[in-house]
């Protein structure tokens, strides 16, 4: 009778405490807490985003991403359009927005052939300027755009996309008036602008053997000059099935050798066919619209999803395995519909090249990221 008793009690003990013990809640990890020790996590934003109008993605970036970057509005065409006149507008509501959200803040881009104000190169008849007025043009852009966001913009892609496929010298007007002076002389203005500022070279198509080598180079030079320079911002515009992983691993490990950390720092990977093979970010390349090119306006049927899927995830294994040199991690835009692949190299295609689909929401690679950062 008496351990009748107490079995009884134990009994009901028990379940009282399983009545009483709250059901367990799902902690729900995010993006940015999964990778907090491993490196920032970042995304480009445009000014709808910066500007709170678009309230699906500004929930979207705040909840997922500790970083930043201007996805247009500081390219010197938007932030500079006449010799005498800035446009800072859309630039401070960026700044603000990062700032608010307690975000790493970068600055994109100083120093570009593309997206470049008209006047910024030549005279009023068209032609070239001399080497000392574009010295002056470039130290006058350098010094105020920094100047202006002195401590708050922690890092500015200083110059993009300088170096050829072949690892040789762009042929850019810049190229054209001064020669490869222009980058040293880039770097060195953004410093004395604000000598805290992080400062980058950044490029895509970097897995290319010839393009590394060639990075390399630049890299070491500016170092060998003295000059400042953190950081190599691999781009990481991907496609299904280039570049390989290995070639990726290759370029991230021969930047990091010469002493400078390693950012990817716009990464997308387009779903659809391309037009054309070892396809890098060139804004130039163009190609007409055809229904094979763009095979999935409705939805990507399941295996390519997850081949897609699984390929964004061995990429970030690949970043989470190399976390020493890598410091940022930037997605080029918040979800599918934002995103310059659909207008690239193919004008109105439907791509699925994100990290968040066209609703907003993760894709399983999300989970997957965040389940090998904290395993
Ligand atoms: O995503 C940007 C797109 O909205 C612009 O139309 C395009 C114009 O040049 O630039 C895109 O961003 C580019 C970035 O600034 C530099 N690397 C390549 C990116 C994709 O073209």
């Amino acid at each position: 009778m008496k351990y009748r008793t107490i079995f009884a009690v134990m009994l009901a003990s028990l379940l009282l405490a399983g009545c009483h013990s709250a059901p367990k809640q799902e902690e729900k990890i995010t993006l940015k807490d999964a990778l907090k020790d491993k490196f920032l996590i970042g995304v480009a934003i445009n000014t709808d985003q910066a500007a709170g109008r678009d309230t699906a993605s500004v929930r979207v970036i705040v909840e997922n991403f500790n970083a930043v970057v201007a996805e247009n509005c500081m390219k010197s065409e938007v932030i500079h359009p006449e010799e005498d006149r800035y446009d800072f507008i859309l630039a401070d509501q960026f700044v603000d927005f990062g700032e608010r959200n307690d975000m790493y803040i970068t600055g994109h881009t100083l120093i570009w052939h593309s997206q470049l104000s008209p006047w910024f190169c030549v005279d009023e008849e068209g032609n070239n300027v001399s080497p000392e007025v574009l010295k002056e043009r470039m130290q006058n852009h350098i010094h105020t755009i920094v100047g202006r966001y002195k401590g708050r913009i922690k890092g500015w892609d200083v110059m993009n996309e300088a170096i050829e496929d072949d690892g040789s010298y762009r042929q850019s007007k810049f190229y054209q008036i001064l020669g490869e002076e222009y980058i040293p002389l880039a770097f060195q203005y953004a410093h004395e602008a604000d000598p805290d500022a992080e400062l980058y070279y950044n490029d895509y198509s970097m897995a290319h053997p010839e393009k590394r080598e060639g990075v390399v180079r630049l890299v070491n030079q500016l170092k060998e000059r003295g000059l400042r320079i953190d950081a190599v911002g691999i781009q990481g515009h991907l496609q299904k099935d280039f570049p390989t992983l290995e070639e990726f691993e290759k370029s991230m490990l021969a930047f990091a050798e010469t002493g400078v950390k390693v950012m990817i720092t716009e990464l997308d990977m387009t779903a659809l066919p391309s037009p054309f093979r070892n396809v890098g970010a060139e804004v130039s390349a163009n190609f007409e619209y055809t229904q094979e090119i763009d095979p999935y306006p409705h939805g990507l049927p399941a295996e390519m999803d997850k081949a897609w899927n699984d390929r964004m995830n061995d990429f970030f294994k690949l970043f989470l395995k190399h976390a020493d040199i890598i410091t940022r991690v930037t997605v080029w835009g918040v979800a599918d519909e934002d995103s310059w692949r659909n207008y690239w190299p193919v004008e109105g295609r439907t791509d699925y090249p994100l990290l968040f689909d066209r609703d907003h929401q993760p894709k399983p690679v999300v989970n997957m990221i965040i389940e090998e950062a904290t395993k």
